[in-house]
Formats: C-alpha cells, sequence, structure tokens
C-alpha cells in the first residue's frame, strides 16, 4: 500500500500477508516501522474480509534483524523506554488480535525479530531461518517481550540458554526446541504458509478467534502483562548503562564491544 514506507500489506483470498520490507537495515524494526506495523494490524483487524494474516520480511536473508541498533543507540532511559513501550504494544496488538497469525521466518529473526515471530501463533521457518536473542551482547537485553514470550514457548531452560548466550539457533534446532512449528525448503517457505492460512481460512473466524483467546488467556494466568513490565524497567535501567552505548557503538563501527561491566 502506497502510505507504508517500510512494510507491505497485502490482502488476497481472505489471507492479509505484512511484509516488513526494510533491506538496507536487513527489515530492522526501527519507530516508523513499529508505526506501520500497528496501523497494518489495526486495518485488518477491522476488515471482516481478513480472516488470517501471514507475517514475514523482504527478501531471502532476513525475516527481521533485530529493533533496529542505529535507531537506539543514542537513546536515553526515556528513550528507550518509550521504543521498548512502542515494541511492546505492536507485539500485544498483534498477539491479542482475533484471527490467527503466522509468521513465515525467511531467514534472520533476531533480537525484535524472534520476538516478533513469538507474538504470532504459529511459527515456520525457512530452513536457513536463524532465530536468536542477541541483545546480551550489545549490553542489553530483550525488550519487545522476549524475555517473557520465549519463556513461555519453550521453557526456562531454553530462554535462559537463549537470552543469557546470546547464541544463535538455527531452523532445526529451533523445531526441536519447540520454537518453530515446522521447517520447509526455503523456496517452498511462502506456498506452505499461504497452504497452512488457507486452511485455517476454511474454519469459522469465531471459533478461530476462541481458540487462540482460550489458549492465550489460559496460559495468562501467570500474568505476562506483570513480566512485561519487569522487562521494560530492567530494559529501561540499560539505556544509562556504558556498556549499552559501548555495544552499540561497537556494532556500528563493525568492532567487537569492550564492556567495563558498568
Ligand atoms: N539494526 C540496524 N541495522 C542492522 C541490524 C539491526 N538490528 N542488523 C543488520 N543491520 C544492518 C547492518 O548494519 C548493515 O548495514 P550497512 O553496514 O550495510 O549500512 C546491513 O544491515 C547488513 O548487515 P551486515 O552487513 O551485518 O550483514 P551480515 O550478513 O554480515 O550479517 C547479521 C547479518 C544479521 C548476522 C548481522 O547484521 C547482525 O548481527 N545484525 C545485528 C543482529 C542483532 O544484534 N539483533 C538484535 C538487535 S537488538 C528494547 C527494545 C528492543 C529490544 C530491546 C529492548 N527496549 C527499548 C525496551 C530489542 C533489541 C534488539 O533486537
Amino acid at each position: 500500500m502506497a502510505d507504508f514506507q517500510n512494510i507491505t500489506l497485502e490482502v488476497a483470498d481472505r489471507i492479509a500477508t505484512i511484509t516488513v520490507d526494510r533491506p538496507k537495515a536487513l527489515n530492522a524494526l526501527n519507530p516508523d516501522t513499529l508505526r506501520e506495523l500497528s496501523d497494518a494490524i489495526d486495518r485488518v483487524a477491522k476488515d471482516d474480509g481478513v480472516k488470517v494474516v501471514i507475517v514475514t520480511g523482504a527478501g531471502d536473508k532476513a525475516f527481521v534483524a533485530g529493533a533496529d541498533i542505529a535507531a537506539m543507540v543514542d537513546m536515553d532511559e526515556a528513550g528507550g523506554r518509550g521504543f521498548g513501550e512502542a515494541g511492546h504494544a505492536v507485539m500485544r496488538k498483534l498477539e491479542r488480535l482475533p484471527k490467527p497469525v503466522i509468521a513465515a521466518v525467511n531467514g534472520f529473526a533476531l533480537g525484535g525479530g524472534t520476538e516478533l515471530a513469538l507474538a504470532c501463533d504459529i511459527i515456520l521457518a525457512s530452513d536457513h531461518a536463524v532465530f536468536g536473542q542477541p541483545e546480551i551482547k550489545l549490553g542489553i537485553i530483550p525488550g519487545f517481550g522476549g524475555t517473557q514470550r520465549l519463556a513461555r514457548k519453550c521453557g526456562a531452560n531454553v530462554a535462559k540458554e537463549m537470552i543469557l548466550s546470546g547464541n544463535n539457533v538455527k531452523a532445526d534446532r529451533a523445531l526441536q526446541i519447540g520454537l518453530a512449528n515446522a521447517v520447509v525448503p526455503a523456496a517452498d517457505l511462502m506456498d506452505e504458509a499461504l497452504k497452512l492460512a488457507g486452511k485455517l481460512a476454511s474454519y469459522g473466524a469465531v471459533a478461530l478467534a476462541a481458540a487462540k483467546r482460550a489458549i492465550d488467556e489460559g496460559l495468562d494466568k501467570a500474568k505476562i502483562d506483570d513480566g512485561l513490565q519487569v522487562e521494560q524497567d530492567a530494559f529501561a535501567g540499560l539505556f544509562s548503562t556504558e556498556d549499552r552505548t559501548e555495544g552499540m557503538k561497537a556494532f556500528i563501527e563493525k568492532r567487537k564491544p569492550d564492556f567495563k561491566d558498568r
């Protein structure tokens, strides 16, 4: 659609496809992209002709390579908090959308990219997809819900390993740990996503919404909003550390960070 700069939204056969499209930054999420995603989710929420949503990334290299580090590098604590709130709001809106959402993960899904996929209901991964929560390497922690949703989906064991080590997880392991629902050849990813979406779209919208709500609200008895608040406070606090500045500057300057533990 003409009014989006960083994403596209296409609707066909009762399926909306939202594609994050910022190839120069491997589809990283900057504030404008978050705003556009929020707007696109509102549109598909209101469109009774849409029964299922697919979220993917443009190109064959990245789904979403994370929150945009260049946009975050100069943020102070208030800026970090605002950015985190915007990301939380988008992920929560997607998660609460009363329509099934399929993530078609076509490449790197790092940081905010894994978090975007985690806010979807079903994750289909291409065989060259790579997941990860590498924020620790930047002196921060996941800030778009990763600490909460990864632990809920894959268990605290996996969440701690991935978030504390910052190690990436390839598609086959993502399947093994229950992060991805299926892995398909890269060339077949969108066809498989559309096939699954078409199947879901053939069912009743009311039942689809009820099933999604029952699962999510049941799991949420442990109060994800409380957990998200803990994450938000911890994340924002890191924006006043030297290590956070160093971690992000080092990435942009393409060198190893020299952390001082403060
Ligand atoms: N942000 C900005 N630019 C990025 C980017 C990112 N996350 N990832 C890649 N790019 C840019 C690169 O800087 C490069 O730009 P140019 O140098 O060409 O101008 C271009 O995309 C191509 O990337 P590479 O040259 O690095 O490509 P490679 O194939 O060599 O490597 C890679 C691909 C995905 C392995 C590498 O780009 C990479 O490691 N990217 C960073 C991945 C990462 O660390 N992601 C996590 C970001 S942190 C919070 C809110 C959010 C979050 C936390 C808190 N609050 C405010 C509460 C979440 C944080 C994150 O997601």
